[in-house]
């Protein structure tokens, strides 16, 4: 009786190059029948390979296309290859010589085999010619320097330097210019200085056709947000906000699951936002580089809720304390939609547990305190056997994530939308009502 002889192997496979068509070659002709398992990205992420450049659903696509794999598989976790070759009935593992003696673990299972690596290929190289990007940091140094530090872990970013990050050491090694020099210097921005600043910076470089990740919002006056967004899309320069909670996996799983009905229909979206800097206590002169509670949390609290709810509400009632004219220590808006309603509030100065809570007709999400750095949440029912606990691995802060989404932006132009125009534009007219006590109580 003939019994196929099943072969196996694994890989990431971004921009498919002729090194993965020669390995799926080989593979294919120690066999008949050839199973490639194709990594999640989540699963590149957990392992460390954060540069990847397609989806997940591309690569497999890529694969697809080279003709070779009689079927394709997706790898999620640590582990699986043996369930795999167990479960398929595999009579040989294949990988590349770079992973040699790596999976000698597998022969208790299957025939494995290294094949030699194709040399002068990779899909390290072909990223690093496709997408070099020179980027120049602008705002806070103490800020900037987590995004420094996470960002030389991407391939293809180039940091050029910094503006406005001069009076600290941590950023000793990048050298600093003058805002128009760095622009000069950079293929793209990021932008992170003091809300009143971030208009004039933005608007000149998309003018000078760079592209910008510039945090939200982007100018006091929501009219000029709107005009920003116009000007990336007639300078063809990605405009992407910078709210880095968007970005992460956990917080996009999670809308995905509110969006396809999880929780049933969604009645009720929570967010705090808060941290204490002591700002009461402090010399006048040093207030002004602190953020307020809007400046500091206003997107981040309010993006879930527009994002779920969108931007179509009834009502909205904002109460605010304040220190001066400008500076919110709390801010709590309330939104009033046709069949649901919603609350952010956001401290600098006042502290409370930072939360989100999303009700539904079926069910909550729980997300708790930090909910904005989400690695993990919590799907809750009033049976409590039926609840499910999410984890996901954020690597730093985030930043990460979202540069890199913002660099396959810049290269393929077009990207996951993570923040919609209307929320981002939804975002600002908040905030400038907060900013300029306008249509406010406050307390
Ligand atoms: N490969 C090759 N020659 C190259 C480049 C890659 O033979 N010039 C091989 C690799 O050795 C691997 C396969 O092509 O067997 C896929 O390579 P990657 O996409 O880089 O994936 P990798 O990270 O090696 O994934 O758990 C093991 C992983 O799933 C393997």
């Amino acid at each position: 009786m003939f019994t196929l002889r099943k072969v196996i192997t694994y890989g990431t496979f971004d921009m498919i190059h002729q090194g993965h068509i020669n390995i799926l070659k080989r593979a294919k002709s120690l066999g008949d029948y050839l199973i490639v398992g194709v990594t999640s990205d989540d699963f590149d992420f957990r392992r460390g390979k954060i540069n990847v450049q397609q989806s997940m659903m591309e690569r497999v696509e890529g694969v697809k296309g080279t003709g070779l794999a009689d079927q394709i598989i997706i790898e999620e976790y640590e582990g699986q290859k043996i369930d795999d070759i167990n479960r398929l009935d595999i009579d040989t593992f294949v990988i590349g010589s770079d992973w040699k003696g790596k999976f000698d673990y597998l022969s208790d299972y299957c025939r494995v085999v290294y094949i030699e690596r194709t040399q002068g290929i990779s899909s390290t190289q072909i990223r690093s010619q496709h997408n070099h990007i020179r980027l120049g940091l602008v705002g806070n140094a103490k800020r900037l320097w987590k995004v420094a530090n996470e960002a030389v872990a991407i391939n293809g970013i180039d940091i050029v330097g910094t503006s406005g990050g001069e009076h600290d050491s941590c950023l000793g090694e990048l050298p600093d210019y003058s805002f128009n020099e760095l622009i000069d210097k950079s293929d793209a921005v990021f932008i992170e200085s003091d809300v009143k600043d971030r208009y004039e910076q933005v608007n000149y470089a998309l003018n000078n056709g760079k592209h910008v990740l510039c945090d939200l919002p982007m100018s006091i006056v929501s009219e000029k947000q709107h005009e920003l967004l116009e000007t990336a899309r007639q300078n063809n320069c990605v405009l992407m906000s910078g709210i880095k909670t968007a970005y992460s996996t956990a917080y996009y799983r999670l809308l995905l699951m509110v969006k396809s009905g999880e929780i049933g229909d969604v009645v009720s979206v929570e967010t705090t936002c808060t941290s204490l800097d002591e700002i009461l206590k402090m010399p006048e002169y040093m207030k002004n580089n602190v953020w307020s509670s809007m400046d500091a949390w206003g997107a981040t609290a309010l993006m879930p809720i527009f994002q779920i709810l969108g931007t179509n509400y009834m009502q909205r009632r904002i109460t605010t304390k304040k220190l001066d004219d400008y500076f919110d220590i709390f801010t709590k808006i309330d939104f009033v939609y046709k069949h649901a309603v919603a609350t952010a509030k956001v401290g600098k100065g006042v502290k409370s547990e930072g939360e989100m809570i999303i009700s539904g007709t079926k069910g909550y999400v729980y997300v708790p305190a930090p909910w904005w750095k989400t690695a993990y949440f919590e799907i809750r029912y009033e049976d409590q056997n039926k609840n499910k606990r999410f984890f996901y691995e954020l690597e730093g802060e985030g930043f990460r994530y979202e540069l890199i989404n913002f660099l396959r932006a810049i290269n393929h132009g077009r990207t996951i939308n993570y923040t919609e125009d209307s929320v981002i534009n939804e975002i600002s007219s908040v905030c400038e009502d907060v900013y300029k006590s306008k249509n406010v109580e406050e307390i």
